[in-house]
């Protein structure tokens, strides 16, 4: 007869991997449940996505007020935010605040870069393995390792033969870079990239931008928040967080119930200046509900943005190499601009469509396209991420009957709620693929996660139980429900990283299924009604 597995006493209860927004939280939560917990974190210090991105232009797209925890009234009280959608910097030193406010610095292992985790079922513990060859044992392994943490390169010849500095946005160094004078070029034109250079298209000597897919810029029209405007969105906070909580995307801008065709034209044409003119996210989610499922609406709104940029770029050949064609309007994450479009007009400012003059090669002096060579003095890579599942494939996690993530996950995400994956018991992702954190506010996202997952922390811990599991029923079921919700969007047919595309990664060239897109409080909502009916779909013990 086989022995009844024996649990045993690991070096730790938890591991939280990652000391970012959504690890420090957990962190703080464990620590006030008593819990023996540690958070591993593979930099320096703590920040996450706001210690590793200091390129210049840097900021929140959610209205910072938006985006700090809710959970400590007075954290709220003491918190000043200076603009309405912060830079890195300060975005940097929030998270330091909050560290030293709550204590979380002791209870953090820095420059601990986890390679691989392994499942021991008998005994019911994670092996953690780091790459200096240190090892740890806990009972849950929560992870907390980022959706856009995985920068990914081009594949491009002679890369390393470039004899100038050259990095990836994400790498961008800790000490000053001198851009005064310099010949600079920036390869991509993602969120990252249009940040960037709207940013440095005045401080450098030349700037060339190498774009292969243009995006859908809007302005996000950002301003210092007064000492008299700080007072009101303190005394708002309650009604500011609410009003997150109901809108799908835990933004203050949820979409407008009508239909594009319901609303006369001058009528739409006034509500669509306003909402150019709205600073943040209102022109993506606040848009009448049709323009992202359904592509008459999308082409009518496509056409009033790019008349947008034709007023803004005056040289009208460069104006068209700046409006999409392959997709339309929020199809894709839009990148918030200041005065991305003006840089353009600018005589230092020059783009490069290598949609129509491919880059063939790096060369030890610049970049050579299939039309010439141009020199510079650095190159940025704004080339993106292995999103989402980038940071997981980056680590070997191996499960039940030596399952490996990496390979169960080939053909895109399998989880049950975002949360865990069928194999993998014990390990709780807290801003996982297929959950709701992935497409919504990030820190409105995490809070929901975390919340509910200290629940089921606390309820496992006081019972004794020692392995918690979802079945693959479950599993099954909400992966088909993730892929449904899928299907009502435009953005089924974008190629980028809300559908698993990276053109630099092998095999990311189709469609996996990343994010939910249900709503922030349809995911709340099924949450609360999988802890009600006893944590329905997991098996626990
Ligand atoms: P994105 O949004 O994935 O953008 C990456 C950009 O880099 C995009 O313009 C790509 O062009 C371009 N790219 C990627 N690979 C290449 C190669 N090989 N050659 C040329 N151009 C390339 O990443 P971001 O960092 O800008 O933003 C990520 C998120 O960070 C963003 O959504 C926010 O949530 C914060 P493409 O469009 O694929 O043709």
């Amino acid at each position: 007869m086989k022995a009844e597995p024996r649990a045993r006493t690991p070096d730790r209860q938890f591991v939280i991997i990652g000391a970012g927004m959504c690890g420090l939280y957990q962190l703080h939560k464990l620590l006030r449940m008593g819990a023996d917990v540690t958070v591993l974190e593979r930099g320096d210090d703590v920040g996450g996505t706001w210690y590793w991105n200091r390129y210049p232009g840097c900021r929140f797209d959610s209205e910072s007020y938006t985006y700090g925890y809710s959970f400590s009234k007075e954290l709220l009280a003491e918190w000043d935010w200076t603009e309405h959608f912060s830079p890195q910097p300060e975005n940097l030193r929030y998270v330091n605040h909050v560290v030293d406010k709550f204590e979380l610095r002791p209870h953090i292992q820095f420059s601990c870069d986890l390679k691989r985790a392994v499942w021991d079922d008998e005994h019911r513990i994670w092996t953690l393995e780091l790459a200096d060859g240190r090892t740890l044992t806990c009972r849950y392994l929560l992870t907390a390792i980022g959706l856009l943490s995985a920068p990914t390169m081009p594949r491009l010849a002679g890369m390393d033969s470039f004899r100038g500095p050259s990095f990836h946005t994400y790498h961008w160094p800790k000490e000053p870079v001198e851009l005064a004078g310099k010949r600079v070029a920036v390869i991509g034109t993602g969120a990252t990239g249009v940040q960037l250079i709207g940013a440095i298209a005045g401080q450098v000597g030349e700037l060339t931008v190498f774009q292969r897919r243009p995006n859908w810029c809007a302005p996000l029209h950002n301003a210092p928040i007064s000492a008299a405007e700080m007072a009101s969105i303190r005394a708002r906070y309650a009604e500011i967080f609410k009003k997150c909580d109901n809108t799908p995307g835990g933004f203050i801008h949820g979409p407008d119930r009508r239909r594009v065709a319901e609303v006369p034209r001058g009528e739409r044409l006034a509500f669509w200046e306003r909402l150019y003119a709205t600073p943040g996210f209102a022109i993506w989610l606040g848009n009448f509900r049709d323009v992202l499922m359904d592509e008459a609406a999308n082409a009518e709104f496509s056409a009033f943005v790019a008349d947008k940029i034709r007023e803004r770029v005056t040289d009208p050949v460069l104006a068209e190499k700046l409006i999409p064609k392959d997709h339309g309007f929020g199809v894709q994450r839009v990148p918030m601009e200041t005065g991305y479009y003006e840089a353009y007009n600018r005589d230092n400012v020059h783009l490069v469509s290598i949609g129509e003059t491919p880059i063939e090669r790096i060369t030890p002096t610049g970049i050579r396209t299939s039309e010439r060579d141009y020199e510079f003095d650095l190159i940025v890579y704004a080339t993106g991420f292995d999103a989402v599942t980038g940071a997981f494939d980056g680590i070997d996690f191996v499960g039940t009957e030596g399952r490996r993530l990496r390979d169960y996950w080939r053909d895109g995400p399998l989880t049950y709620l975002g949360l865990q994956v069928a194999g993998f018991p014990n390990m709780f992702m807290l801003a996982g693929p297929q959950s709701a954190s992935l497409s919504t506010n990030f820190p409105r996202g995490i809070e929901t996660v975390v919340d509910w997952a200290s629940g089921l922390f606390e309820h496992v811990v006081q019972r004794g139980i020692h392995r918690v599991e979802p079945t693959p029923d479950a599993q099954a079921q909400w992966t088909a429900h993730v892929e449904e919700m899928y299907q009502g969007l435009l953005l089924r047919k974008a190629k980028s990283w809300f559908t698993g595309y990276n053109s630099n990664v092998e095999g990311h060239d189709k469609i996996r299924y990343m994010i939910y897109n249900g709503g922030a409080p349809r995911y709340r909502q099924r949450l609360a009604e999988v802890a009600q009916q006893g944590y329905a779909g997991f098996r626990l013990g």
